[in-house]
């Protein structure tokens, strides 16, 4: 350590660094010579994560295969087999502060972060700097400058969630600015609510039994459910990816309709339609004009259950703007061909069809209106609340439609009892906590909350006013982000401007795992353990409930890494002990809620009785036992159609709509008077799309999800060199396209446009239509000194303004960009390796 760095240590916030050795120096093999009672040294140990239940082989305290608990389908999910690179690749093993904030907490060099050393240190300082500078910030401006919105994926398990137990935190010690919506269905849950009375998109589909036993014609809209199944929130029991093998084999006519030919399209031999990106509506409304022309639209569907289609007819035919919406107005936006359009509609009409449509289509500019559109659409078709018709957002994600079982679900972490806040001081915890309820919480939170994807506007503009869903909102003034289980430096749109943002901040803490690019744009990073290395429990199936999975711990901590649990607790218990208290639930372990958790689904069983739910053995008997728990279906969610209910009795069971009905025009909507989304749906024009591309920016980017990850997770393992091109992520490019830029498969590609540049490595095919290019997000965000990512991280490219004013959601799949062959030496990609400082 040299003289001026220990000078600076020892001016920083008096607080002293480690000697950059690891803490086991000494024990030979401290993973062989230490194991923790109960922990298995050789054998086996059943776990889950969010790509499925997993059966990990443990050897000499190390895990060295891992297999899927149970093989439900002949389809492979690799990202099963990379625990090992997941507990011992690419660690933050110690707790690390950033230099300047080390030395001047006050005055930190924010322009430094993200490009500026670490300096380890012991983990009481790092847990000491934190609570004085996170006080320090309350103090000062109060609740609303602390950001704990904290967005991510995190781990799958119902204990140590990271996100509730971060809220959980900030709120027993007085409250945080938290966000509204997410990054997956920003537009659709804002705008279904108005159109169909829920937010439909997290919602259980009508039963796969009955897709296969009634519909003629399975549609996927923009969705490529054989790569999303593999993943699940909770931890996927793959059994929707056993329904589509079910449906491979069946006589179904399967459609895809997107403009890349998905692993889905290609598993189901599906005919294949390709679309222009962000132009779904159009088509639909085209498709719309056609069904009226030849009178093949179910009016009395129309006239029972929906209202509002007087208005969007007329619409439809140039009422308002002069612009009739038939099929030649459609085929000239979206580019499929006129004929094939009215094909559609009228195959659509004349065949039980399940509209089963994804959500990447309403993360574009004017987000909310495709699936408005759509249930539009299927409401004129008449199918909806049929066992083989209508329409579903969710097939696609966390296995919808898989018939959900009878047993037990197990409770959650809680975000706890709000601290009072008053008059800018912290006044402690109220005297009875019991009375909160979650309700209020959420009001607290939502007091200055914004919407999710807006978050790097709002930081660097405090203070500013915009409209969101018929509302006016003020963005707080943030000085403190406290960030945990997400990868916001990856996830967010237009990184450079995120960059900017994440810089404005006084203090940024990270817990992470591992040296991900938003824990590197940290100023402290707390090392977190990963779910192997820590007991809790999770459910398996989001929408069938199926298992219930012991997540047993099965090796020790990396380095210094605590659970999370463990690092709030401690902080706590520097705010005093009814602080600690609350947030431990009077000092409960890890182990007390697992329990806790576990018998609230053993007393739902039991008020079923045996005879309808699988019985469950006491909490012990459980543990002890090592395997997860299966529940079955039975006949009524076997046979469950969504919507029947509303359908059979549309007075009785109406809708939470304001009518009660299916809105195709919202009279709530028609008074917020938005330019951006009016009183039905429509077709706007987005931002950027092939029908204004130039010759500086001539491509439409996607950046679908990845089928070998999940989002960012896994990026930093040696899956992707099953799938990398020249060290890069891979960019999907159209064989004619290629030819025309001289591109190669296999060649490092330059792609650019106005927000930023990226590396990335060419795959050269037909799977995709000409003009469009495909570049899965989630990759590692790897700048060199001029900015450009080096392994080619997508939303360095893409554009970050909203849906709209009603919905506020994310835009990532509208953007042009422009694309040529690298020339230079490559950049060595340093996306994976540790930040200098913590080497
Ligand atoms: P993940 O990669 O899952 O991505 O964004 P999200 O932030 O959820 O990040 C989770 C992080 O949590 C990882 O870094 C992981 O190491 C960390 N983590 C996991 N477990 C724990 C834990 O127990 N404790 C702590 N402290 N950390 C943990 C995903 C987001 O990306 C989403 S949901 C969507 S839908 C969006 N999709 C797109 C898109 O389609 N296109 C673009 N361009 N961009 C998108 N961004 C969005």
């Amino acid at each position: 350590m040299s003289v001026d760095r220990r000078k600076f240590l020892k001016i920083g916030a008096g607080l002293s660094a480690l000697p950059l050795m690891p803490s086991f120096v000494g024990a030979k093999n401290p993973q062989a010579t230490s194991i923790k009672p109960g922990l298995i040294k050789d054998g086996k140990v059943i776990t889950a994560a969010h790509w499925g239940i997993l059966n990990l082989s443990i050897k000499d305290g190390k895990v060295v295969k891992s297999e899927p608990y149970e093989k439900i389908t002949k389809m492979d999910n690799p990202l099963q087999h990379y625990t090992a690179d997941m507990i011992y690749k690419s660690r933050v093993k110690y707790p690390y502060v950033r230099k300047s904030y080390l030395e001047n907490p006050d005055n930190p060099k924010r322009e430094l972060r993200g490009k500026e050393e670490f300096v380890r240190v012991s983990y009481e300082d790092a847990i000491k700097l934190i609570a004085r500078e996170l006080k320090k910030t309350r103090d000062t401006k109060g609740a609303s400058a602390i950001f704990g919105g904290s967005y991510g994926w995190k781990s799958s398990g119902n204990m140590q969630n990271s996100r509730i137990l971060l809220h959980r935190f900030l709120n027993v010690t007085g409250g945080f600015v938290g966000v509204t919506g997410d990054y997956s269905t920003g537009a659709s849950q804002v705008i279904m609510p108005y159109v169909v009375g829920s937010i439909e998109v997290y919602e259980q589909q009508t039963s796969w039994e009955n897709i296969l036993s009634d519909s003629k014609v399975v549609v996927i809209w923009g969705a490529n459910p054989i790569s999303t199944l593999r993943i699940s929130w909770t931890a996927t029991e793959q059994e929707g990816l056993a329904y589509f093998e079910k449906l491979k084999k069946s006589k179904i006519k399967v459609i895809c309709i997107d403009p890349v030919r998905t692993e889905t399209c290609k598993f189901l031999d599906a005919e294949w339609i390709a679309p222009r990106p962000n132009t779904d509506v159009a088509l639909m409304l085209g498709m719309a004009y056609h069904l009226i022309s030849v009178k093949k639209v179910n009016y009395e569907f129309l006239e029972t259950y929906t209202t509002g289609f007087n208005e969007f007819k007329a619409y439809l035919d140039g009422k308002g703007d002069g612009v009739v919406k038939n099929v030649k107005w459609a085929s000239e936006i979206c580019g499929i061909k006129e004929r094939k359009i009215k094909q559609l509609a009228e195959l659509f009409y004349d065949n039980p069809t399940m509209l089963m449509s994804g959500w990447g289509m309403q993360r574009a500019h004017h987000g909310e209106q495709p699936h408005w559109m759509l249930v539009t659409l299927a409401s004129m078709l008449g199918q909806i609340g049929t066992k083989g018709g209508g329409f579903g957002l969710s097939y696609h994600y966390s296995n919808g439609g898989v018939p959900t079982c009878k047993g037990g679900v197990i409770g959650g972490m809680t975000a706890g009892p709000v601290g009072i806040w008053k008059n800018g001081k912290f006044r402690g915890l109220p005297k009875d906590t019991s009375t909160q309820s979650g309700a209020e919480w959420l009001q607290n939170a939502a007091t200055y909350s914004f919407p999710l994807a807006r978050i790097a506007d709002a930081l660097l503009n405090p203070g500013k006013k915009i409209q969101h869903n018929g509302h006016e909102i003020t963005y707080p003034d943030i000085d403190f982000i406290y960030w945990v289980g997400g990868n916001p430096l990856v996830h967010h749109q237009d990184t450079n401007t995120n960059v900017k943002a994440w810089r404005k901040p006084r203090t940024v803490v990270v817990n992470e795992i591992y040296w991900t690019p938003t824990a590197k744009m940290a100023d402290i990073v707390m090392p977190a353990t990963s779910s192997y290395e820590r007991d809790d429990i999770t459910m398996v199936g989001d929408y069938s409930n199926m298992f219930i999975a012991p997540m047993k711990q099965a090796v020790l901590p990396v380095g210094e890494s605590r659970d999370d649990y463990e690092i709030f607790s401690d902080l706590c218990r520097v705010y005093g002990k009814n602080v600690y208290n609350a947030f431990t639930d009077n000092g409960k372990k890890a182990k007390d809620f697992i329990k806790e958790y576990y018998n609230s689904a053993l007393a739902q069983t039991q008020a079923y009785g045996a005879e309808f739910a699988t019985p469950m053995p006491s909490f012990e008997e459980f543990w002890a036992k090592n395997e997860p728990i299966k529940f079955a279906a039975n006949i009524e969610s076997l046979e469950w159609t969504r919507f029947k209910d509303f359908i059979e009795d549309p007075i009785l069971e109406a809708l939470g709509t304001e009518s009660g009905l299916i809105e195709i025009y919202s009279k709530t909507i028609e008074t917020y008077n938005y330019d951006d989304c009016k009183a039905h749906p429509a077709w706007f024009e987005p931002i950027e799309w092939l029908g204004n591309a130039t010759k500086e920016a001539p491509f439409h980017l996607l950046t679908n999800h990845p089928a070998d990850r999940l989002h960012s997770q896994m990026c930093h393992t040696s899956l992707r060199e099953t799938y990398a091109v020249n060290g890069r992520e891979p960019i999907l490019i159209n064989s004619k396209d290629a030819r025309k830029l001289g591109i190669k498969n296999g060649d490092v590609v330059r792609v650019f446009n106005k927000r930023g540049e990226v590396l990335a490595g060419a795959v050269v095919n037909n799977d995709i239509m000409s003009g469009v290019v495909m570049l899965h997000e989630g990759g590692w965000y790897d700048p060199n000194e001029e900015g450009m990512c080096k392994y080619g991280s997508a939303n360095v490219l893409t554009l970050d303004i909203p849906t709209s004013k009603l919905a506020n959601g994310n835009i990532a799949h509208t953007g042009l960009v422009n694309i040529e062959k690298f020339e230079g030496e490559l950049p060595k990609v340093t996306a994976f390796s540790a930040p200098k400082g913590a080497e």
